[in-house]
């Protein structure tokens, strides 16, 4: 049988079926991915930008690298795959989809309860009084401030070095342990806790299967692997 018939089998007698994204989810609706081909902005790469001591050192800099994200996010759209995700939804009474995508296209497509493990970049929080808001102002003015103290906004986001939220770490974890099968989409699978999510599916002896056009750490321990694009291959995966 051919790969893709034993992952369209398998999603669809799942019982609990547990999805994983990265940003190679929404690479066809335009917004880049972080490593690989077109990876870096002004020659940062987001292991320089994406963290506490970067936005201490130089807020402007890391606000008009967020400023240029958010402008692509406000022009993108959801693509095939995130719309084949809706379909599996609807289907299988047992799905979960955690994303470490802060686009929000998942729920602009129609997921209902995405697990946004890195944020969303919709949100700001203050750095002074901690108040989380939604911010689509597009641009934004650099830097910005808060509203209530004056004080400088950040990004309402996971940056490296930052522990994710604990219930939201909960439920992605509690999602991969309970799957009898994973699909792992458009993630390079380097960084951490969600790059573990896979290796914990097979060790509970779930199905697991990866998309993805290049090979990666992942690839040599899951089931199958199919080389290709999430909009392009995951719409084959939705039971007809
Ligand atoms: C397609 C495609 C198409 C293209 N279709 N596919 C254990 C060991 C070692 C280190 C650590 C560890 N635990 C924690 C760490 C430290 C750190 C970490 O993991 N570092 C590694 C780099 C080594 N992790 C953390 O700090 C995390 N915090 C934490 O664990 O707290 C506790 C703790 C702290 C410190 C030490 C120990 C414990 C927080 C991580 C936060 C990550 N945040 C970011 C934010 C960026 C800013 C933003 O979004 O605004 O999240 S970084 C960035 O990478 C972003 C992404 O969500 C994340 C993952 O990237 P992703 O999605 O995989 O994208 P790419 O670009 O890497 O890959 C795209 C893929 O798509 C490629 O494979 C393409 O081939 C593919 N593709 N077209 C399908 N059409
Ligand atoms: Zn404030």
């Amino acid at each position: 049988m051919a790969d893709i018939d034993t992952v369209r089998e398998r999603v669809a007698g799942a019982k609990r079926l547990a999805v994983l994204t990265g940003a190679g989810m929404s690479a066809e609706s335009g917004v880049p991915t972080f490593r690989g081909p077109g990876g870096l902005w002004r020659n940062h790469r987001a292991e320089d930008l994406a963290t506490p001591e970067a936005f201490s050192r130089d807020p402007k800099l890391v606000w008009e690298w967020y400023d240029m994200r958010r402008t692509k996010v406000a022009q993108a759209a959801p693509n095939a795959g995130h719309h084949a995700l809706v379909a599996l939804e609807n289907r299988l009474p047992g799905f979960s989809l955690i994303t470490q995508n802060v686009d929000g296209l998942h729920r602009l497509a129609g997921s209902t309860d995405p697990v946004e493990m890195h944020g969303n970049i919709w949100k700001v929080r203050c750095t002074a009084c901690n108040g989380i808001t939604e911010d689509r102002r597009v641009p934004i003015p650099i830097p910005p401030s808060c509203n209530v103290c004056g004080a400088l906004l950040r990004p309402h986001i996971v940056w490296f070095g930052e522990s994710l939220d604990a219930d939201v770490l909960e439920r992605a974890f509690a999602a991969f342990e309970y799957c009898d099968v994973a699909l792992i989409v458009g993630t390079s699978g380097v960084v951490q806790p969600a790059a573990s999510l896979a290796g914990l599916a097979r060790r509970v002896g779930a199905f697991v299967a990866e998309i993805n056009p290049e090979p990666t750490p992942a690839t040599e321990a899951v089931d199958v692997a199919l080389l290709g694009k999430a909009g392009e291959i995951l719409p084959q995966l939705v039971p007809g």
